[in-house]
């Protein structure tokens, strides 16, 4: 759960219930009928305003990222510090440090970022392990079908299927831009789908549970595409046309 509630990063969702309705009520009065015209823009608004401006200023990327944290404050831990359990339907569960992990196969991979509210960041370099091979060393058993992520912020959730998990282009990421994943960007660990929008991508990752169903994450139960394939998927699917 949310301890640590941040208006920032309050969806329209998690608003008081009075405010919504007042709008709505006003709008409705103004012959206006324009539910999608205030929904649609504040559950993005949601996404845009959990950057903190001078944080972006400080960061070596430049301001061409922006930084989402949905909990209100910028979660660190050193890589010494650092561990990635992987459980469930495996055989082995582990237990990763840091350096397990950069010991393993490193995959690159140069792609573009790609926010759902719009704004996109073109070749990006990641370097990680790819999670086909993650999985493989912990085993998944018969009947598995997804794997949900969790994150050390405590509550940012995410959700692949297996299929989409076993795609070369999924790594468990611990470079990105030539160094070090910096801790607003998510670091020391997180995960890059580079086929999906940005959401799919979580930060501080700090565990796999495999599962045998897709449990929607953190952006998902809050109306956006499970499948968020770039292009192809999205906005969100109840999305209102304007
Ligand atoms: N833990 C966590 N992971 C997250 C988010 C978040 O708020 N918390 N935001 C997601 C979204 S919507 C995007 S676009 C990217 C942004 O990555 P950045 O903050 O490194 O720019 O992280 C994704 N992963
Ligand atoms: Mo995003």
């Amino acid at each position: 759960m949310q301890t640590v509630p941040d208006e920032r990063a309050t969806p329209a969702e998690e608003q008081p219930a009075g405010t919504p309705v007042g709008r709505r009520v006003i709008l409705s009065m103004l012959g206006l009928g324009a539910l999608g015209l205030v929904a649609g823009p504040r559950l993005q608004d949601a996404f845009a305003s959990s950057v903190s401006s001078d944080l972006a200023s400080l960061l070596p990327s430049g301001g061409r990222f922006r930084i989402y944290t949905v909990v209100g404050f910028l979660p660190e831990r050193s890589k010494d510090a650092y561990r990635l359990t992987v459980t469930g339907m495996v055989d082995r569960p582990l237990e990763l440090t840091y350096a397990a992990l950069t010991e393993m196969t490193p995959t690159s991979i140069t792609a573009d970022f790609q926010c759902v509210t719009g704004w996109r960041v073109p070749d990006v370099p990641w370097v990680g392990v790819r999670l086909a091979d993650i999985l493989d060393a912990a085993g998944v058993k018969q009947g598995a079908k997804a794997l949900r992520f969790t994150s050390f912020d405590g509550v940012y959730t995410e959700s692949l299927t297996l299929d989409q998990a076993r795609r070369n282009d999924v790594i468990v990421a611990y470079s990105m831009e030539g160094g070090d994943i910096s801790s607003p960007h998510g670091g020391p660990v997180r995960l890059y789908v580079a086929p999906m929008y940005g959401y799919k991508s979580i930060k501080w990752l700090d565990g796999i549970e495999v599962t045998d169903a897709v449990q929607p994450g953190y952006w998902e139960v809050r109306g956006y595409d499970v499948d968020a394939w770039v292009g192809a998927s999205n906005r969100r699917s109840d999305a209102p046309i304007a």
